[in-house]
């Protein structure tokens, strides 16, 4: 078990100004092999590996100096796309709560967060992963600036993971160019329930520019909450089934992934995501986070595989938006099978594309 806490990351033993900012640009992840189901302290039941993206990202900027009051509460203002957002406070302040005991130093200054998303508001894509994962690696910039304690850039991002978790499960991934893998898995050493970590020398080439085009199939707002749907695998009927399957399909993934087997890529990624939508239809209570429109474009996706023998391939979250996946050399066939097939199935006709990129970014204001 790591252990992160340490008193000493207090105010009067800091060597740096104690006033800056620390901002960074985060992205948001794709699971290709799923985490759904969670115990302990943010603790995963099965390992998971997705692709980090590049588009959908957030960007958090922490302006912090000396505390104003004598109150031993924090001392927080946020703001969301320059607007004041008291809404968000509790979720933040939670967030903190958790990691208290890890940067003790948070209680001790005035924090104003600014932050702001890179895709629409309405547009159904949860934004835990890169807001949690943003605002973790601002705290570790804070600490570095404070007391010069994470110099070194591995350690750096491996906190950074460790304390995304903390926040959200699947923001742990985010922190790595191309590809992570959160949770112990027996084929991938170094691999850990506590933390994220890369594997982007572990791909073929033909993942690192991957191509992950969003569907917008609904902007609404998710169903379930993923603290629900965690949740709901605890009295689950096939969880402990669904557990070894994703054990299994990581190991039949590990070789796809290093040889740039798409095929056999593709026929994971795509059992991956109709078991998560599965497990949530024989969840008690029952969710179909399908929509009409999710279905038919999967059912368009696999025709125009079959038809044109190219390697595109889908995925989802835990809503109805579909995740298409494809090397980033048939751009062009696919960019003409969105046009002609797929947007008219969408909300607004919305498609956002992406592709698995260079991890966050931090940003030198
Ligand atoms: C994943 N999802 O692996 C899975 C697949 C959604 C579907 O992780 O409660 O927001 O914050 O740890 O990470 C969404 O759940 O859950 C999720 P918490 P999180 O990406």
């Amino acid at each position: 078990m790591l252990d992160y806490t340490n008193a000493a990351l207090v105010i009067d033993r800091a060597s740096g100004p104690l006033s800056g900012n620390a901002a960074w640009k985060s992205p948001s992840n794709i699971a290709i092999i799923k985490y759904w189901g969670k115990h302990g302290l943010q603790l995963p039941k099965n390992a998971s590996i997705s692709f980090t993206l590049t588009n959908a990202h957030t960007k958090t900027n922490i302006q912090y100096g000396p505390k104003s009051t004598k109150s031993k509460e924090v001392q927080l203002s946020f703001f969301f796309e320059e607007k004041a957002k008291p809404a968000f406070h509790p979720k933040i302040l939670q967030f903190i709560e958790r990691v208290k005991d890890i940067f003790p130093f948070l209680y001790e200054l005035d924090l104003e967060i600014h932050s702001s998303n890179s895709f629409p508001h309405s547009a159904g894509i949860a934004s835990s992963a890169s807001s949690m994962s943003a605002l973790a690696l601002c705290f570790c910039s804070m600490e570095q600036q404070l007391f010069g304690t994470l110099p070194d850039r591995d350690a750096f991002l491996k906190k950074a993971s460790y304390v995304a978790r903390l926040g959200s499960g699947s923001a742990c991934r985010s922190v790595f160019p191309s590809a992570s893998v959160w949770g112990q898995h027996t084929d991938i050493p170094g691999s850990d329930d506590e933390y994220g970590i890369g594997v982007e020398e572990q791909l073929h080439k033909v993942f690192h520019s991957f191509r992950d085009d969003i569907l917008i199939i609904s902007q609404s707002e998710k169903e379930v909450s993923s603290t629900l749907g965690h949740a709901l695998m605890d009295s689950n009927l096939f969880a402990e089934q669904r557990f070894l399957q994703a054990e299994k399909n990581m190991s039949a993934l590990l070789p796809a992934f290093k040889e740039g087997d798409l095929e056999r890529f593709g026929e994971i990624a795509e059992a991956e995501a109709l078991s998560l939508h599965a497990l949530m239809m024989t969840s008690t209570p029952s969710f179909i986070l399908m929509a009409p429109n999710s279905l038919e474009a999967i059912n368009r996706i696999r025709r125009f595989r079959r038809e044109t023998q190219l390697p595109v391939y889908f995925t989802l979250d835990a809503g109805p938006n579909i995740h298409l996946l494809y090397p980033s050399d048939i751009e062009k066939q696919i960019s003409i099978f969105k046009k002609e097939q797929l947007e008219e199935l969408c909300e607004g006709n919305r498609i956002l594309d992406d592709q698995a990129g260079p991890g966050p970014e931090k940003i030198n204001l």
